[in-house]
């Protein structure tokens, strides 16, 4: 027994330092890639350089280049490597093609893995690659996701018949109806571009044979996840594969995935019973490691002369690429419930196609589905309001849910529990000083100053924290959306939780050990976070679309709720009073009415280790666990407000001021939420302005490397003011939001409809992404030729 003292902080809410990265900046890390081991052999990947052909591989001349201890194409392993893994059957009539680990006959984008060398060295891997022999037969590449749907258009999938994955269309005339009673009617195209995600850390597996069962670490989001997944692909047991996500340099939804590499590295260790290690250069990741977006959306809204908005039509289509991953179908659909955002209305449709085409597959990047959505829902505002001559702000404003209307049901069908948009937008406008700025941009106009002042808005909301499992199980997701927490207590009263989400940069080590310590009245120092490995938390649905807290965080507290009412029938039966009769605060088992008969839970973990005076028939342990299975998604909230300087003679925009301020509920660590919206709101931007996956005609990536593919430094962002406001959300115990993509989610909207703002009077009323200078001086010149006379600047 070490504690004797009652604890006397309170450490929910504060802004406390992350307890993981005194390791992670000091670089005293575990990245898959530190990992060595005896004898440990090296794989290199043989991956396609066309986009669409025929193939027969020859892997014979590279079996005597130095090193090289096996070389492996499809044909060496056959049914053993089965196919890749797609999570959810999206409509009755989806077209699923098969994707083996290793292309068998024929290649269909640039990048695909064709054959695999195994050396002794990585150096040794990647030079006998160029004795594989390959023959190319080139077939006719798709490229253009509107060709692709054409009649006549060459296939992707010959076998399938056509490029359209699935069509669906929200049933109903809501919108037509809503349309006829219009004064108004706007549409808009909006293209998402193609994003390549570029977490610091590029994919990386070892995998460890024993005697009959393996150990892989992996650098992904989904440990448990992918132990399930490889059992199912390659019929090695569950029970004899530990899956290990050692220290993960992120992934944004690009480790959500049981990749090809995985597989093959598994299989590869079983055959030659030897420990193997794959890492992967950065530009064979930016070919191969799934991309996102990649959507043209045409947006109609239709509204009264005074600003009411009557309907929504949302018509997309979507890229999914070569081939399905886990979610690459489904993302779109992600979006579907949230084009109508925060507002009311009485008509809506949605209409999306999805398409394959000879390009990386796509699949979730930080926010899947709803950024896609929310930039539409935001443009397609900002673009009614100009119609209208109406101030962006107050139209939604006549739009939005009130905060006294919550619950509220949505036209698409969610139930936004809790939510206030008035009180968000009001803290923004206050901090961005929004009058004055307006009253500037005025003045600029008037001036034809060159540098011209927009302001962009964006009052979103988003859906996350995934999922009821049951609404997974109407969508026909085949996955469930709980999460579990176990709370082990030491004989010392020290706690070890157990947590089936994984971490990879979002400080879960820190959070859960703030829940967990006021919860349970145990010191902050005192309670460890294992994660992220299948042997120490066998169960547990992994991290992505913002769930750790609002599902995970719940399941810990839930956990603790049972610990407590274990320590609480020892205190009693210890202090010889009825469980009911004592209080528990910060630690301590009090009788009611004698504040001086206490018990402290960590004596309580003592005696119930001895066992030697606990209640009859009571097991001899405090330990706990949780499963808790949510009962809504969670939709936070915010304001962001961007001011930008555009240099109309150059194209170049620099944000001059940048507000959000996000309600999420109520806040576990306001540090990490900061940090969390800090990152999303860079990772907006470089939608916005700077990121763009570009391929050619001929399907080859032109933006293969950080040279074309322009991911933003610091230097190249503003500061952000934040602030938050908080309504606690009323669907889990912890009364959170999830925030780990809101940012994100949030600001490119803000950001575009800040360039456009800027550029309107010239007649400008898009601008597609990323608005490079380049971009934004053509909109600017073309604008100016077509109306030599009209524009304030001009
Ligand atoms: N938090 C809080 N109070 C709230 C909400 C969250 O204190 N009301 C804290 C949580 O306790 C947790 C963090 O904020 O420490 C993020 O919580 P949550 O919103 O639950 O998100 P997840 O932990 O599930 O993280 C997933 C999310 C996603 S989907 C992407 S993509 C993303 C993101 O997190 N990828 C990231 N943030 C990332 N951050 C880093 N560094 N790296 C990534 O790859």
């Amino acid at each position: 027994m070490t504690t004797t003292e009652a604890k006397t902080d309170t450490v929910f809410g504060q802004p406390l330092r992350r307890k993981e990265d005194a390791h992670l900046i000091t670089g005293r890390t575990k990245w898959v890639d530190n990992i060595q081991m005896p004898g440990m052999v090296h794989l290199a990947y043989l991956r396609s350089p066309i986009a669409h052909a025929k193939i027969s591989v020859d892997t014979g001349p590279a079996k005597s280049y130095p090193g090289v201890i096996a070389v492996y194409s499809a044909a060496d392993f056959g049914a053993e490597m089965g196919f890749m893994a797609d999570a959810w059957t999206c409509h009755p009539d989806m077209k699923k093609p098969l994707n083996p680990p290793l292309a068998t006959d024929e290649v269909r984008y640039v990048g695909e893995p064709v054959a695999v060398v195994v050396a002794e060295t990585r150096y040794q891997a990647n030079d006998a690659l160029e004795a594989i022999s390959v023959d190319y037969d080139a077939l006719p590449a798709i490229t253009d996701l509107e060709a692709a749907t054409a009649d006549g258009s060459a296939l992707v999938h010959e076998a399938l018949g056509t490029n359209q994955c699935y069509h669906l269309q929200t049933p109903g005339d809501s919108y037509e109806a809503a349309k006829a009673k219009a004064d108004v009617v706007i549409k808009r195209r909006f293209r998402q571009q193609r994003l390549i995600p570029s977490a610091m850390e590029p994919r990386a597996v070892v995998v460890v044979p024993t005697v009959d069962d393996f150990t892989m670490y992996s650098s992904t989001q989904i440990p448990h996840v992918l132990r399930v997944l490889l059992a199912l692909i390659t019929g090695v047991s569950e029970s004899k594969l530990r899956v290990i996500a050692p220290d993960v340099g992120g992934g944004f939804g690009s480790k959500v995935a049981c990749s090809a590499e995985e597989i093959i590295s598994l299989l590869i260790a079983k055959r030659l019973q030897l420990p193997v290690k794959w890492n992967e250069s950065r530009s064979e990741s930016m070919q191969t490691v799934h991309h996102g977006r990649d959507q043209i959306q045409d947006i109609e809204v239709a509204a009264k002369s005074d600003g009411t908005l009557l309907g929504m039509k949302v018509d997309l289509i979507a890229d999914l690429g070569a081939y399905l991953r886990l979610f690459t179908a489904g993302v779109p659909l992600f979006g579907a419930a949230m084009f109508n955002a925060i507002y009311k209305m009485e008509g809506y449709q949605f209409n999306c196609q999805t398409v394959f085409t000879n390009k990386c597959p796509t699949d979730a990047y930080r926010g899947a589905g709803r950024p896609e959505a929310t930039f539409g829902a935001e443009r397609i505002m900002d673009e009614l309001a100009a119609h209208l001559g109406m101030d962006p702000l107050k139209l939604r404003e006549k739009n939005w849910i009130k905060h006294e209307e919550f619950p509220y049901t949505t036209i698409s069908g969610s139930v936004y529990d809790t939510g206030n948009y008035e009180a968000a937008t009001a803290r923004a406008v206050e901090l961005f000083g929004y009058d004055e700025l307006r009253a500037e941009q005025k003045q600029r106009r008037e001036s034809k100053d060159p540098v011209q002042l927009g302001i962009g808005v964006s009052t979103f909301t988003e859906a996350c924290g995934l999922a009821p499992s049951r609404a997974l199980g109407q969508l026909n997701v085949s996955a469930g959306g709980w999460e579990r927490a176990e709370i082990r207590v030491t004989i010392t009263g020290k706690i070890q939780v157990i947590s089936g989400s994984t971490p990879h940069g979002q400080g879960h080590l820190t959070s859960w050990s703030q829940l967990v310590s006021d919860k349970l009245g145990i010191p902050f120092e005192d309670i460890d976070v294992l994660a992220g490995d299948t042997a120490s938390s066998p169960q547990g649905l992994d991290t992505y679309g913002s769930r750790s807290l609002v599902v995970g965080g719940s399941a810990i507290v839930k956990a603790c709720d049972k610990v407590i009412a274990k320590a609480r029938r020892v205190a009693a039966h210890t202090l010889e009073c009825d469980p009911d009769d004592l209080e528990f605060n910060a630690g301590v088992f009090s009788v009611k009415g004698s504040p001086g008969s206490k018990m402290l839970i960590q004596e309580c973990a003592f005696a119930t280790h001895l066992a030697h005076n606990i209640p009859d028939g009571m097991e001899p342990s405090l330990n706990s666990a949780y499963t808790f299975d949510p009962i809504n998604l969670s939709y936070p909230h915010g304001t962001h407000l961007c001011a930008i300087e555009v240099d109309t003679e150059t194209g170049f925009s620099k944000i001059r001021k940048y507000v959000a301020v996000d309600d999420v509920g109520t806040v576990v660590n306001p540090m990490i939420v900061e940090g969390q919206v800090h990152g999303g709101i860079a990772q907006g931007i470089a939608q916005a302005m700077f990121e763009e996956g570009i391929y050619d005609s001929d399907g080859n990536l032109t933006t293969g490397s950080f040279v074309d593919y322009l991911v933003p430094s610091a230097a190249d962002l503003p500061s952000y003011t934040t602030d938050r406001t908080e309504t606690p959300s009323t669907d889990n115990p912890i009364g959170a939001k999830g925030v780990g993509e809101a940012g994100c989610i949030a600001s490119t909207p803000a950001v575009v409809n800040a360039i456009v703002d800027a550029v309107r009077h010239f007649g400008i009323n898009d601008i597609a992404m990323p608005c490079s200078p380049e971009r934004v001086w053509r909109a600017v010149h073309e604008a100016k030729q077509a109306h030599p006379h009209g524009g304030a600047a001009s």
